[in-house]
């Protein structure tokens, strides 16, 4: 695979409605848009998915851009990729940066599977045509969380993740099981709570949940194997687990049960399919979690999403939850619940260059030398 060109471009879009969490509230979201073009001509799309600020992951934005550009891009430059697996290899010198590494690294696994001519899907070892699709659930009141849910019901989705905390739980999770008492949901608690808040945790074992995403901080791996002991509630990590070695520590150690899996924040596909492969193993359920992504990352999810570990709807949802009109063409749907896999070169989805360049804020280009 020859490099020829990269290209950089720091969108900016408003969300349809605000996003809340007890670590804030995100109204705009900021992506990094990355291209990587081929000596033929060909383009893969990969995104990078921090955030503006560091509430959810250490990368923001600016960290990202300035990564990617001046020691990422760099270290590319200096080393031919022959298989998609050569950039996070390569990308291994460089400590951390997941978010940034990811958004390169997913642009050259959709570059190679364009250059074959397959999938992503097929290339990753894909076995499902269609996704179960799951929806989250992040509002500020009991009222406008069950006006969501009733809508979402409407439109299919299979899987409802709740977001709580600690003042924002029993009743509030008592008050949707009284609308909705055999709905799948489940919670996220985004590391809101300590081990001191074990009876609250204990209590919401009452509502037959479909597991507790992240309940304690994310570095609380033994913390959450001593919870998991005391609630009946499946554990999910989230935030924990930013590599390989995050999640055999939290399987080993009995931390979790259930394990989210966000390619951008292991840093890539490669990183994502070696925790998808040994989750398979162990008989440790996976699911593809979301960032609030624009469409290229969402495709990326639909083709990571299709391995066969994959066996609990996640948080992807179609490009309408979140926004008035996506940068990709299509845009992501939602069927009966379900999200349909591309069987078309890549990521299977082109580009809306017109929504691209509207939403445009920086762009950079970087250009390889021709040897
Ligand atoms: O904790 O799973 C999370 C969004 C941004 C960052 C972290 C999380 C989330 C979500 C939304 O819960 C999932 C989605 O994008 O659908
Ligand atoms: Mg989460």
């Amino acid at each position: 695979m020859r490099i020829a060109q990269i290209k950089l471009k720091v969108i900016s879009m408003p969300l349809k409605s605000p996003f809340h969490t007890h670590l804030g509230t995100v109204t705009e979201r900021e992506g990094i848009i990355v291209e990587v073009i081929d000596s033929n001509g060909i383009s893969g799309y990969g995104e990078g998915v921090a955030f503006s600020t560091p509430w959810y992951t250490e990368e923001t934005v600016k960290t990202s851009l300035h990564i990617m550009s001046d020691v990422l891009i760099p270290l590319l430059k200096k080393k031919p990729i022959n298989q998609p697996e050569d950039t996070a290899i390569l990308f291994q010198s460089i400590r951390r940066n997941h978010m940034a590494k990811a958004g390169l690294e997913m642009a050259v696994w959709d570059l190679y599977a364009k250059r074959n001519s397959k999938s992503l899907s097929a290339v990753l070892g894909g076995t499902r045509g269609e996704i179960a699709s799951g929806v989250v659930v992040a509002a500020d009141s009991l009222i406008s969380s069950l006006n969501q849910i009733e809508k979402y019901l409407e439109e299919g989705y299979r899987r409802f993740k709740i977001k709580i905390n600690p003042s924002q739980d029993y009743a509030f999770l008592e008050g949707i099981r009284r609308y909705y008492p055999e709905l799948p949901i489940m919670a996220d608690a985004n590391s809101s709570y300590t081990l001191r808040d074990l009876d609250r945790l204990k209590a919401l074992d009452d509502f037959n949940l479909l597991m507790i995403e992240q309940p304690l901080a994310c570095d609380d791996i033994i913390e959450h194997s001593l919870l998991q002991k005391e609630i009946n509630t499946p554990i999910c990590l989230d935030e924990s687990i930013v590599s390989f070695e995050d999640a055999r520590n939290a399987i080993e150690l009995g931390s979790c049960k259930i394990i989210n899996i966000k390619a951008g924040r292991v840093g890539g596909i490669y990183e994502a399919k070696r925790i998808h492969d040994y989750c398979h193993d162990k008989d440790i359920e996976v699911w593809c979690g979301g960032m609030i992504e624009f469409g290229i990352s969402r495709a990326h999810n639909i083709a990571l999403a299709s391995l066969p570990g994959f066996t609990i709807p996640g948080d992807i949802s179609a490009s309408n939850r979140f926004w008035e009109e996506d940068i990709i063409t299509p845009e992501v749907s939602v069927e009966n619940g379900f999200v349909t896999v591309p069987d078309t070169p890549g990521i299977g989805f082109g580009i809306n260059e017109k929504r691209l360049h509207e939403t445009t804020m920086i762009e950079k280009l970087f250009k390889f030398e021709n040897k």
